[in-house]
């Protein structure tokens, strides 16, 4: 929407309401969500509704569809990646949608010990973030200084936040109705905000002080099985919305379901094949999950529909 459209620069709406980025106004998008990265991603999902009531692309390339799944409202976004689109998802949405909100993250991921294997699905029941410390990058301490440049540190690791407990079991219990339990894991995922660096990619091309940071996340700590770049900022504006809401109708329940493609200890990668599969069975595990968490919808304006 062209910014000379918007209403109020605080929170920007156009004159109908729709939010600025993902451009949806009330009655746009479903209580249960499921949302992936990639647009061609967030088509093939569709193809499981029953009936499509609502499809757009915003100018910011946010994909919302909104459909029946056994009846029930869903709705599928595409965000693109990284932490600043899930907050523009979550926020956006959370304003144009009543009630209380479940949401399932289902994007990809790599696993970082020799286990999980690519194709093999991560449920993430717990995350933290690892974010790039620009200020050992831009005012460098003395690395050679006695201490090594003291306690300042190139990438800062958070807490972690975990997921929502039913929801997740009803995502697992899903899953393993389709996937065999010896390639369904359970973890934790790190959620990074760099694909390259804060993920410990080595780059020729910059000093990104990383070479031992994957060791240093793990050492100890075998749950932490995968990084992404998303579930994170998904999983602590849920809680958030749980710890500092003055309402239940505002709050969000949140999940994540991980395919992998790719594992770093053993450089291997998934297959088409393999990827086509796990979309597959991952699509029916999350549409059931949200129809079992919520049975019926409530206090939106989707009851209207189902009338
Ligand atoms: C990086 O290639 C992207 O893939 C992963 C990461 O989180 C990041 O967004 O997830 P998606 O497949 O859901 O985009």
């Amino acid at each position: 929407m062209p910014i000379n459209q918007i209403h109020d620069a605080n929170f920007p709406v156009d004159s109908e309401g729709r939010t600025y980025h993902v451009e949806v106004r009330r009655g746009d998008v479903a209580n249960r969500i499921v949302t992936v990265g990639d647009p061609a991603r967030a088509k093939l999902l569709a193809e499981s509704l029953d009936a499509i009531l609502f499809e757009h692309m915003s100018h910011r390339g946010f994909l919302t569809i909104t459909g029946l799944y056994c009846g029930l409202p869903v709705s599928i976004v595409a965000i693109g990646m990284g932490f600043a689109n899930m907050d523009f998802f979550i926020r956006e949405v959370r304003a144009v949608v009543d009630g209380p909100m479940a949401v399932i993250r289902l994007g990809s991921c790599g696993s970082l010990s020799p286990l999980p294997n690519p194709s093999d699905i991560i449920v993430a029941d717990r995350t933290y973030a690892i974010t790039r410390n620009f200020g050992f990058f831009d005012a460098p301490p003395a690395l050679d200084a006695p201490g090594g440049g003291g306690e300042i540190q190139p990438y800062l690791v958070s807490s972690t936040v975990d997921a929502d407990a039913k929801l997740t079991r009803h995502l697992i219990d899903n899953l393993l109705k389709w996937v065999p339990k010896d390639k369904v894991y359970v973890g934790t995922a790190g959620s990074a905000d760099t694909f390259y660096a804060s993920q410990g990619r080595k780059d020729p091309n910059f000093n990104d002080h990383n070479q031992d940071l994957i060791t240093q996340i793990t050492k100890g700590q075998p749950e932490r099985i995968a990084f992404e770049m998303e579930a994170h900022m998904l999983y602590h504006l849920a809680r958030c919305s749980q710890i500092f809401s003055s309402s239940q109708d505002k709050v969000i329940r949140a999940s994540c379901a991980l395919m992998v493609y790719i594992n770093r200890a053993g450089n291997a990668t998934i297959t088409p094949q393999q990827s086509k599969h796990s979309l597959e069975v991952c699509t029916k595990a999350i549409f059931d999950a949200l129809v079992d968490d919520m049975p019926t919808q409530k206090g939106s304006v989707w009851d209207k529909v189902l009338d």
